[in-house]
């Protein structure tokens, strides 16, 4: 068997539409922030798509996310509509936040998504502490815990990191080596040839992965969650991809090559994912275009509905922020 996890049709196609929805989803969110409509600003996740589609798919009900600010295929994979995220992003009342943020920084605990901060590794100490209160209670909970190259610079790394190791919290670190951090290419981020290396100063296993292609990513993490979930202890994944937008839309990335852009492109996460279903004769092309169709439409349609939705009332604004005394 050429892949770990068994690659029926329907799981790949799952795969695909993922990260479909995620990059139709933004197409349209640049669109509406170019628009003047989205004012919380717009930070994609474009390349990046089967990071959070291979994590989620392979992650069991009880396991909790922390996803930063380019992973809506974290949302998506654990639940989340297209119609909440455009409600969200729209600033509606009837959004997740009833329109109080404007952006990805919102959770759903349900499903196990931690909400965003800004900061960086802010939330990766708080998803290894959710993970052990977990296991305390006896659940077999494990912890996805995103993180950019950039922020494995910040304190709130090394501190969940370390903390995670000597108490063998079982949560995956997965780093999102995008190659830069907003605009400084990690050959000025830090001296190791790789980010992998760090694991070694921390005790704990490190695995280096292809970010972009989805099956054997999904292959590694499968791997990794059946060798944590039983014995536990932290993990290390750092994935390879690139920002194929700028840090935000307010930002043209004028200053990644062109040359490292045009590989990227031929490695999009997309774009290998249909290659494989077809080479592997699990699809064809008028299937895929069959599906990005009805990706398509769905969006459109959450998207009209989230712009008719009425914006938050500001006398109400303040309820329900805190719990009933
Ligand atoms: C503690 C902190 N410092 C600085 C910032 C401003 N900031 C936001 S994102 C970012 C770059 C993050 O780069 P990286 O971690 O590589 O993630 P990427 O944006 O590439 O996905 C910076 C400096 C911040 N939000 N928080």
């Amino acid at each position: 068997m050429k892949h770990g996890v068994q690659l029926t049709k329907d799981s790949a196609l799952a795969l695909l539409r993922t990260m479909l929805l995620a990059r139709r989803i933004e197409e349209r969110l640049i669109r509406l922030y170019h628009q003047g409509s989205i004012f919380g600003g717009v930070y994609c996740g474009c390349g990046q798509e089967a990071i959070g589609t291979a994590t989620t798919a392979v992650a069991g009900p009880n396991d909790l996310f922390a996803p930063c600010i380019r992973d809506m295929t974290v949302h998506l994979g654990r639940g989340a509509q297209p119609l909440d995220i455009f409600r969200q992003f729209l600033g509606r009342a009837t959004g997740p936040m009833r329109g109080r943020d404007g952006n990805i920084h919102y959770g759903n605990l349900q499903r196990g998504v931690y909400a965003m901060i800004s900061h960086l590794g802010a939330m990766l100490p708080v998803v290894t502490g959710g993970v052990m209160a977990r296991r305390r209670q006896g659940r077999d909970t494990i912890g996805f815990a995103f993180i950019g190259d950039g922020g494995t610079s910040t304190g709130d790394f090394h501190e969940a990191v370390n903390f995670a190791a000597v108490f063998d919290a079982p949560v995956i670190f997965v780093v999102e080596n995008n190659q830069f951090a907003y605009s400084t290419p990690i050959t000025h981020q830090f001296r190791c040839q790789h980010l992998v290396e760090r694991a070694a100063g921390y005790g704990i296993q490190g695995v280096a992965a292809d970010g972009n292609d989805v099956l054997a990513l999904r292959d590694i993490v499968a791997g990794l969650v059946a060798d944590i979930r039983p014995r536990p202890r932290p993990v290390l994944l750092v994935c390879e991809t690139l920002r194929m937008r700028g840090h935000g839309e307010h930002d043209d990335a004028s200053y990644v090559p062109a040359a490292l852009r045009a590989a990227w492109e031929q490695r999009c996460p997309l774009l290998l994912l249909r290659q494989e279903l077809i080479a592997d004769g699990l699809a064809t092309e008028a299937e895929l275009e069959a599906l990005d169709a009805a990706v398509q439409a769905e969006v459109s349609a959450a998207c009209e509905q989230a712009l008719g939705d009425p914006p938050p009332n500001p006398a109400t604004l303040m309820e329900g922020i805190y719990a009933a005394g």
